[in-house]
């Protein structure tokens, strides 16, 4: 009967500051908003370089004008892709497992396209794939998108596709006229292809050699990653020449890891550690993530982030209060808080100080153990995990969303009223 919303309105009231609104609340009011949703994209690619050549130039470039979070996490799970979109749209959890977009494609939302509905956008995805991929044809027309830019919506033939389709380069030069066609303000979301296990690319396309280790798929990552990143880069050139650029705000992110632990081994070679530890193995879900608003230079940001924090983030940009909401994310920009934290899907844990996972409590700055199991190694007082009350908290705001999303409690909630 939804009694439980009470007390998951007074969690989100008090322990996230949703509420709080930073300097730049309303800075991109009625502009244009373009996601671009990176296929596998991780931030260990970023500012890196492979056969000492620069895996990503335009996205090291871009960051010296945009908004770029260092430490941003993906926190998806079965659901890869659609997870990512999820916590996008509705800031809330995606489920421990099978994808939400399949299992609960009929429940009542409050996502990013309707919301934005009330601001006066439309609202729509492109991406040249299958529209029932994912389930997304369901989940889209219950989340408000105005229109699905699929697979039909594009030329798809032998020359320009390549491993599951339509190349990231045609894709977003077929796109362009439709974006140029659709009533602004617009909020679209384009997700990109081409940088999909198992990472095949035509000789013709890859401007970079591959990695030379015992991983094939590492190996081949680097290439299409490459090529995702020219591909973005006309995309930028397209959306200046047609005169977008200049109302659109633009983020880029990574939607979830490329490379599994499966190839830790080729990885700790490439990165040049040791091992990976199961602290590094949380430091790669880093997914890069970046927020271009015209005439604001650019910053790096070190504060802990990740998916869920978009939906609030985005709102609190475009000028939309949106008080009443139940989001499990805060703004990005407002302040840190003491008990800011990033819950990854698995229960692992990314704070301010700490990060924990596999029950170890490690300092996150310098990767040092500081508790195993709940017995405090070298925790500031002895006996006391600094993990365990952060924990408490993640495992607490997981399992208040996940009554959300099972119980289909927004049934029972008023976001207007309240
Ligand atoms: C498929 C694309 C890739 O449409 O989103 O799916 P993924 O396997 O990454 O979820
Ligand atoms: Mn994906």
């Amino acid at each position: 009967d939804g009694t439980e919303m009470t007390e998951i309105r007074e969690y989100v009231k008090n322990h996230q500051s949703s509420k709080e609104v930073s300097d730049l609340f309303g800075v991109a009011e009625d502009k244009n908003v373009i996601i671009v949703s990176l296929e596998s994209v991780q931030s260990f690619v970023i500012n890196n370089t492979v056969n000492g050549e620069e895996i990503t130039p335009f996205l090291n470039e871009l960051i010296e004008e945009s908004y770029y979070f260092e430490n941003f996490y993906h926190q998806t799970e079965q659901g890869k892709t659609s997870d990512h979109e999820f916590l996008v749209d509705n800031s809330l959890y995606p489920l421990p497992r099978g994808a939400v977009y399949f299992t609960h494609s009929q429940n009542e939302y409050n996502p990013l396209p309707e919301l934005l509905k009330g601001q006066g956008y439309y609202s729509t995805v492109f991406h040249a794939n299958n529209k029932s991929f994912w389930n997304r044809d369901v989940m889209y027309e219950n989340n408000g998108y105005d229109h699905f830019y699929e697979e039909e919506a594009y030329e798809i033939n032998d020359d320009n596709s390549v491993g599951w389709g339509l190349k990231d380069k045609p894709f977003f030069e077929q796109s362009l006229k439709y974006l140029q066609s659709i009533p602004q303000p617009f909020y679209s979301r384009f997700i990109t292809l081409t940088n999909h296990y198992p990472f095949n690319l035509g000789e013709d396309d890859a401007s970079i050699e591959p990695y030379d280790s015992n991983s094939k798929t590492l190996n081949q990552y680097f290439p299409t990653v490459r090529y995702t990143d020219e591909a973005l880069a006309l995309f930028f050139e397209q959306l200046k020449e047609s005169g977008l650029y200049e109302d659109s705000i633009i983020l880029i992110m990574g939607d979830h890891y490329g490379i599994s632990d499966f190839h830790n081994n080729a990885m700790s070679e490439f990165l040049d550690k040791e091992e990976i530890t199961p602290y590094d193995q949380v430091q790669l879900q880093r997914v890069p993530f970046l927020i271009h608003i015209p005439g604001h230079s650019g910053e790096t940001i070190s504060k802990v982030s990740g998916q869920i924090d978009v939906k609030p983030t985005l709102l609190n940009l475009l000028g939309v209060k949106n008080d009443k909401d139940i989001v499990f994310g805060t703004d990005i920009f407002t302040d840190t808080s003491k008990d800011n934290f990033i819950a990854l899907r698995n229960g692992s844990f990314i704070s301010e100080n700490y990060i924990y996972t596999k029950n170890q409590c490690y300092d996150r700055l310098t990767g040092e153990v500081l508790a195993i199991d709940g017995n405090a190694l070298q925790s500031p007082k002895a006996g006391d995990n600094p993990c365990e009350p952060i924990k408490e908290n993640a495992e607490k705001e997981l399992s208040y969303s996940d009554k959300i999303v099972y119980g289909d409690l927004f049934r029972f909630y008023d976001f207007d009223e309240k």
